[in-house]
This record gives C-alpha cells, sequence and structure tokens, in this order.
C-alpha cells in the first residue's frame, strides 16, 4: 500500500491549547504523524510516498481566494502588529449573534491582524505559527498526490485489478475535516478531503466521503450541504465538540437533499454498535449511490482510551473497520484526520489499513 507522507507537515507545532478551562500542550502534534509513520514502517507492506507540487488551484476549488491568503499571511501581519511571537490567537469572534437585539448592521472594517484573528478562525485550537501555512499547504499537496495517483491507478486498471487494489494512505497533518471554505477550527485549516474530492469531482466522478473521526465532520458537511456529490457520511460521538452541528436532521438542502448523512453515537458505543451502523449506512446508503471512489476522513480518536474523544472502540476493532470498509468494494483513499492516544495511535491506524487489505 502506497502512503503518502512528508516533513513538512510536521513543521506546524503551536504550543498550548486551551481544553475545558485548561491550558495544555498542542495535541495535535508533530508526534502523532511519527509515530504512525514508524508504525507502518516496521509493518514493511507500506511504501513511502513524498508528494508533488500541485499549487493553489485545487485548495482555491474549495475555499476563498482571501481565507488562503490570509493563511500565507497571517503570521508576520500579526508579529508587525506586536502579537506573541508563538502564534495566532483570536480574542474576540465575530459570533452570528452579534448584533441579534439591535437593528445595527455591522460597518466596520476588518483589517486588524487581530479582528482577522477571530474572522477566520472559530476556536481556540487553530493557532497559527510562523510554520503554519507551509505544514498545511504540504497537507493538501499530499493528499491531492494521493488522490492523483489513485486516479491513475483506476484510469490504467481493469476492473479485476481495481478489485484488488490496497488503497492509497495520505498520512497528513494538519487534519481538516472541521475547516470549511474560510473558517478554521479543531486543529483544521485546509479541508484536504473536500479538496480531493473537488479534484476527483473534475472528471466527473461520483464521490463517497466516509468520516470515521470521532468528532463530527463540520466543515466537510458545511463546503457540500447543497450538493448531492459527494455523499457525506459521518459517525461521531455526541454531544461533543463541535457542539453545534452533527444531527440526524441535517440531511443537506435543494439539491443535496438527503445527500448528508449524520450518525450520531453516545458515549458508550462499543465495537458491535459502532459496526452495526456502520454495516447499516453501508448497506443502505453508500453501496446504493453507486459512487466512483471512495474517500475515508481517518481518525482513530473513537479509540477507547483517547484523550478527547469518548467512544469504546478497541484496537482489534479497528480491524473489523477496516474490512467492513472494504466491503464497499470502491477505489479508497484513506485520509489522516484525528487521534490523539498516542501510545496506540500506530496501531490503530496500521489495523484499519490492514483489515482493508485481508
Ligand atoms: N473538550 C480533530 O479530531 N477541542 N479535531 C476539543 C474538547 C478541539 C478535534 C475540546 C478538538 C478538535 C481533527
Ligand atoms: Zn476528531
Amino acid at each position: 500500500m502506497k502512503v503518502f507522507y512528508s516533513e513538512v507537515c510536521l513543521k506546524h507545532a503551536p504550543k498550548h491549547e486551551i481544553i475545558s478551562g485548561n491550558l495544555i500542550d498542542y495535541l495535535e502534534s508533530p508526534s502523532r504523524l511519527i509515530i504512525i509513520k514508524e508504525y507502518l514502517n516496521s509493518l514493511s507492506n507500506f511504501d513511502f510516498v513524498s508528494p508533488n507540487d500541485y499549487g493553489l488551484d485545487p485548495i482555491l476549488s474549495v475555499h476563498s481566494k482571501d481565507y488562503v491568503e490570509y493563511l500565507q499571511t497571517a503570521y508576520e501581519e500579526w508579529l508587525k502588529n506586536g502579537g506573541n511571537k508563538n502564534g495566532i490567537l483570536p480574542e474576540a469572534f465575530l459570533h452570528h449573534n452579534i448584533s441579534s437585539s439591535s437593528s445595527i448592521k455591522r460597518k466596520v472594517k476588518v483589517t486588524s491582524p487581530f479582528a482577522k484573528a477571530g474572522l477566520y478562525c472559530s476556536d481556540l485550537s487553530c493557532c497559527i505559527t510562523k510554520d503554519t501555512w507551509e505544514s498545511v499547504y504540504e497537507s493538501a499537496q499530499v493528499v491531492i498526490s494521493a488522490t492523483m495517483e489513485l486516479k491513475r491507478f483506476v484510469e490504467e486498471s481493469s476492473s479485476e485489478e481495481i478489485n484488488h487494489f490496497p488503497g492509497i494512505f495520505a498520512l497528513c497533518r494538519p487534519p481538516g475535516h472541521h475547516a470549511n471554505s474560510i473558517l478554521s477550527s479543531g486543529y483544521c485549516f485546509l479541508n484536504n478531503v473536500a479538496i480531493s474530492t473537488n479534484v476527483l469531482k473534475k472528471d466527473n466522478n461520483k464521490v463517497v466521503i466516509l468520516d470515521i473521526d470521532y468528532h463530527h465532520g463540520n466543515g466537510t458537511q458545511e463546503i457540500f450541504y447543497l450538493n448531492s456529490n459527494p455523499l457525506y457520511v459521518s459517525l461521531h460521538g455526541s454531544p461533543d465538540y463541535p457542539w453545534f452541528t452533527g444531527d440526524e436532521s441535517e440531511r443537506g438542502e435543494g439539491e443535496g437533499e438527503g445527500f448528508n448523512i449524520n450518525i450520531p453515537l453516545s458515549r458508550d458505543t462499543d465495537d458491535d454498535e459502532y459496526l452495526k451502523a456502520l454495516k447499516k449506512v453501508i448497506n443502505e446508503n453508500i453501496i446504493p449511490y453507486n459512487a466512483d471512489y471512495l474517500i475515508v476522513s481517518l481518525g482513530v480518536d473513537t479509540y477507547k482510551e483517547d484523550i478527547i474523544g469518548a467512544l469504546q472502540i478497541t484496537t482489534e476493532g479497528y480491524k473489523r473497520i477496516g474490512e467492513m470498509i472494504k466491503s464497499i468494494n470502491l477505489p479508497t483513499l484513506f485520509v489522516m484526520e484525528g487521534g490523539y492516544h498516542l501510545e496506540t495511535i500506530g496501531i490503530n491506524v496500521g489495523n484499519v489499513l490492514l483489515g482493508f487489505n485481508t
């Protein structure tokens, strides 16, 4: 199995974040990636490949130009205006209720880097450091490169070969599924899976996104909410971060109605219950959709001992999840999202990929 990977993804390393009011070490750390890489390396059935540079165009198919320019230039502006050199954290957010009790229309121009910090970000987990743009750009290039490789393989292979294809893994960070076209959140800056989807859609392919990260992929949902392609399916712990999205009643709108499927799971959900829910959505929604490609938002923060997740998935359970994903029988791209229990992150990711390939 090919694993796309780049050390440039390791550069982004904010010091801190705030969780439940506590200032803690940044959980979305470079070591996550290093541990997964070393574990897969020790298994020998994984070949590591460096990404190519596909430029900004695929990124701009998802994200607004002003947001991308902000990510590129924010840190320098912040520093010039006296912001802390460790990076950007917002001090005020543009809240949708900000003038709900009056008829004041927001006229203030957003020019200060301190205002922009809250305009383009929705929480305190997306500190922008001097290295952030380089890593988020590289993370997107890793996923685009993996997507191009998958596309090339499918276009050049017989259906028999495609049936036995081991899948491709984009081992990237920062993750992407909480970012929408104009907003960072939940450690995410660019929505890698959405960028990959648009690369495939350019050639009129139908895509399914299966999001098995512990958290609801609110960014991915939002980006495609009005679209019938891709079909977006998310299984996630609830109630939990991002707190305001992920309900079953969010089903898409207009042309997209029925093509957004949320499956909130209670905190005690174990392997058997999880697999039952996954099997149901595969049989009832994913297979009938008849897609050309499957993209998996792969988070292992569903692990029973994850620091921020609350589901009860075991290390063996990840093998069964991988096997079940294989039963969808589509050319598959796995894209790394969350997972914060460093002792098991390697084996848990490895088990999904090995389960897929048994
Ligand atoms: N009390 C991903 O897994 N903070 N993002 C959570 C919990 C942010 C998770 C606070 C969690 C973001 C990609
Ligand atoms: Zn997550």
